[in-house]
């Protein structure tokens, strides 16, 4: 019976092929022509549950299907995000995008064009729309970009001066194996959450950040979460949890080591040899200079942390191998250069730098890769060329370059001035999900003439644009993929045609380039295969220098992986340097790790003084502040998407409530206020406001809520700075670091939450916007010479 039934209905045809996505490597099942599931790779332990949300992206009607052009961009209407688009052809659209660069780049030169375009686009590196937008833009002229990133921008420029370096912040941690090995105490600042770990920017092959977690934990080491929220480190951990106050883990650290001074256990002969300047710190420490000694008692006050408690673990980490580690999150705060300075010097005053299992670490708990054994040898590039225009501002200075052209700011030890920006081009992220106070970078955005976005979807970004090109995803491509911090590089097959008409970014910036006359520079008379090959070629040359066969491309290409062997011995971060800190001085001018740094005391800078200090940021739960927004904001990383991708996917959607992306509050926060799990709130502050769903959480510390980020920007039409889904960059406020490194200070948030009274406004974030049919000839310019 079965059988007949079988044999009788029609088998439809079904493709398995590899591919890759920053949260993880799989086969994409495909029948008549649609990606209908997503099986995880066969080597990967834990495979991140986003992986479920990808065909449903892929043939989403959110979709953008062909060129579309703003009504009212011609005219200089403001860019709302609930503007009209009317559809054009590709000739129409190349030749709009093509005509403003050039004209621009005539009237303005290239410090007219923004082309930073500053986002994680797609793993694969053929096609990484950001790489891409910055090598069209450089080869054409030159244009302004975009230093660091949102993720470690304060490190990024602190640690050079500290370390010689900021390798360290990037993943290149003492491996794990060491860890498991050699340490008995982990004290994890920012905690050691297995969410983070999903993802990793070009592509996770093997998720083993949680294998790894397990046996440290069999080991039986002993592991402190240092975090306002208990979770962050998984149940399944035993870790004790230290419920520190947001953004005061500086005042801590300064505990533990006024403890350490005072008592005579810090390692006084590692300070002597390998570090510079203790003595001035330690003056700092002991309150000789401000007559303040920055003791155990002192921090509690500041960090919530009770002083017997400070004293006991600083007792505790100068008694056994200690490893200290520190998320990215610490530092995307305002003065978010401190806490780095501050755990470095902790490390040093426990003496156990370069030993296996102890010093320090950053981002493990961040993401993918940090500290997972693996041999030195090359991952995939394809470095856009340098841009010959020298031009660049800090990432998250972007608000302030539009608001103030010609302004001048203060950045690691320079006084520069902002460009004029006349057009932005943007492929491959979303600055209406990851800039800080969206209302803010709304008003700078009406700025520019002319705004281009590449999107596969109709994202809060697109709708701000002007001329929107719809690109392909990774699935209608040819791509290789994967990450120097992975033990897998991938072949990603195309699965799919293209959606609708979208079109490979390489293709499109191919196509404008043949506009301005310089396609074959673009090309290097190479098509999209012929990149996957230099890619491979690249790392397989780079492999077989360091004495690993790697199999030719056509081997790779047919079994869509390939695995890396394991590093020869444990890395240990600084270990040459402690075996003979002669030889192998720090790139620091005092060839030592630098607790004082000169360079940064000839800055001058009162946000940034020569030595790690706990300098209040401007906004936290002991700021005046606090008396009118009493709870402090953290906006972390989104377990269930990566950034803004997917969020219209059903991963993420099944975790919203009401439709609004989730808050997390104490339960006495939210009695307090009368709140119940599942309500819907407003958030708000002086910068905006965004609705919200309520869970009731006891794993967050009291006074702190916390949101993921990520929500589509959702804006109320009518104005008033409200966003109606949950989008948490409309609290956070668009400051610097500091005049040193100028990064992102989203952590530094204060916010009040009150119930939302009332029929709440729909979400609209999920629906295209209003699109009018193709008009072939509706947009030539008028006003073009002759
Ligand atoms: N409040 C707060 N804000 C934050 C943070 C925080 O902690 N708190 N974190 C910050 C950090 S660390 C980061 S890294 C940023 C992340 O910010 P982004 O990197 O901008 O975020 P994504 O959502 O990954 O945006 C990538 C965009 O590229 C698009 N895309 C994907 N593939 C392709 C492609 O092939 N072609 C084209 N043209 N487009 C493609 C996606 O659809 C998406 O719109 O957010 C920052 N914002
Ligand atoms: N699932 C998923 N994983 C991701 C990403 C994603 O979008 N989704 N994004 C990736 C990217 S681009 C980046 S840059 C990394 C970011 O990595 P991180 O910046 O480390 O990530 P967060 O989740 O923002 O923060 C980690 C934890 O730090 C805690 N924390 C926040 N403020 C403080 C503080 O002041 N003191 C202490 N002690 N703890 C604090 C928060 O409770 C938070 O859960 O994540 C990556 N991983
Ligand atoms: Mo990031």
């Amino acid at each position: 019976m079965t059988i007949t039934a079988q044999a009788t209905r029609p088998r439809r045809p079904v493709a398995r092929v590899p591919s890759l996505a920053h949260w993880g490597a799989f086969t994409a099942v495909v029948t008549d022509g649609r990606v209908v599931r997503c099986e995880p790779f066969g080597h990967d332990p834990t495979p991140s549950p986003m992986l479920a949300a990808i065909p449903a992206m892929v043939h989403s009607p959110l979709r953008i299907a062909r060129p579309a052009v703003r009504e009212g961009w011609r005219e200089g209407r403001p860019r709302t995000g609930h503007d009209t688009f009317r559809e054009v052809s590709w000739d129409e659209a190349l030749d709009l995008v093509a005509g403003e660069v050039s004209r621009v780049r005539a009237a303005h030169g290239a410090g007219g064009i923004f082309g930073g375009s500053y986002g994680w686009s797609s793993a694969g590196r053929v096609h990484h729309a950001r790489t891409l937008v910055r090598r069209f833009l450089a080869l054409g002229g030159g244009f302004v970009d975009q230093l660091a990133n949102y993720s470690f921008g304060a490190a990024q420029f602190l640690l050079p001066h500290v370390l010689g370096t900021f390798q360290p912040v990037t993943g290149r941690a003492t491996d794990w194996p060491s860890v498991v090995a050699d340490t008995r105490l982990l004290i994890a600042f920012g905690g050691l959450a297995p969410k983070n770990s999903q993802v990793g920017s070009g592509g996770v092959g093997s998720h083993d950040f949680e294998t790894w977690l397990r046996r440290a934990r069999a080991a039986g080491i002993r592991i402190v979460n240092v975090s306002p929220l208990k979770s962050d480190a998984p149940d399944w951990l035993d870790a004790e949890w230290i419920a520190i106050r947001p953004n005061t883990d500086v005042a801590l650290m300064l505990g533990l080591a006024h403890t350490l001074l005072t008592e005579g256990r810090h390692d006084a002969a590692f300070l002597d040899r390998y570090c510079a300047g203790f003595e001035t710190f330690a003056d700092y420490l002991t309150g000789r200079r401000d007559g303040t000694p920055k003791s155990a008692d002192w921090a509690e006050h500041i960090c919530g942390v009770p002083a017997d408690t400070i004293r006991a673990l600083a007792r505790d980490a100068a008694a056994q191998p200690t490893y200290l580690t520190a998320t990215w999150s610490l530092q995307r705060a305002h003065h978010g250069e401190q806490p780095y300075w501050a755990l470095i010097t902790l490390a040093a005053m426990l003496g156990g730098i370069g030993l296996p299992g102890q010093g320090f670490g950053f981002g493990h708990g961040s993401i993918h890769g940090t500290g997972l054994p693996r041999a030195a040898l090359p991952g995939p590039d394809l470095s856009p060329p340098p841009n010959p225009a020298g031009l660049a501002i800090p990432v998250a200075r972007i608000a302030d370059m539009l608001l103030d052209p010609g302004g001048t700011y203060e950045f690691n030890g320079r006084r520069l001035a902002y460009p004029d920006v006349r057009m932005v081009y943007w492929a491959g992220g979303n600055p209406f999900h990851h800039h800080q106070d969206l209302n803010r970078l709304r008003r700078a955005w009406q700025k520019p003439e002319t705004v281009v976005v590449h999107d596969s979807w109709w994202t809060p970004t697109a709708r701000h644009a002007d001329i929107v090109l719809p690109a392909t995803t990774s699935l209608e491509r040819n791509d290789v993929g994967g990450t120097s911090r992975d033990r897998f590089l991938f072949a990603m097959h195309r699965a799919i045609a293209p959606v609708g008409e979208a079109r490979h970014d390489i293709d499109i910036f191919a196509a404008l380039a043949g506009r301005l006359g310089y396609a074959d520079a673009f090309t290097e008379g190479r098509d999209e295969m012929a990149w996957c090959r230099l890619v491979y070629d690249r790392i397989r040359d780079g492999a077989a220098a360091k004495g690993v066969a790697l199999p030719a491309f056509q081997q790779f290409w047919a079994e869509g992986f390939v695995a890396l062997p394991p590093p020869e011995r444990d890395f240990v971060l600084f270990e040459e340097f402690r075996r003979d800190p002669d030889v192998h001085r720090l790139a620091t001018p005092s060839g030592k790790i630098e607790i004082v740094s000169a360079a940064v005391a000839g800055f001058g800078y009162d946000d940034a003084p020569p030595h790690p200090a706990w300098l209040p940021p401007a906004e936290w739960l002991g700021s005046p502040a606090a008396k009118r927004f009493p709870l402090h904001l953290i906006t972390n990383q989104p377990a269930r998407r990566l950034h803004s991708q997917t969020d219209p996917g059903p991963v993420s959607v099944a975790g919203k409530i009401s439709e609004r992306e989730p808050i997390r509050l104490n339960p006495q926060d939210a009695a307090r206020r009368g709140l119940s799990d599942g309500d819907i709130v407003r958030v708000f502050n002086d910068r905006g406001a965004c609705l919200a769903g309520l869970v009731i959480d006891p794993d967050v510390a009291p006074g702190v809520a916390v949101m993921a980020t990520g929500a589509w920007f959702d804006p109320l039409p009518e104005g008033g700075g409200l966003d109606v889904h949950g989008n948490p960059n409309v609290l956070t406020p668009d400051i610097g670091t500091s005049r040193l490194a100028q990064g992102s200070s989203a952590q530094s948030t204060l916010v009040e939450i009150e119930g939302f009274v009332g029929t709440p406004p729909p979400v609209r974030a999920f629906a295209p916007p209003p699109l009018a049919p193709l008009a072939p000839t509706a947009f030539v310019r008028t006003d073009a010479p002759m």
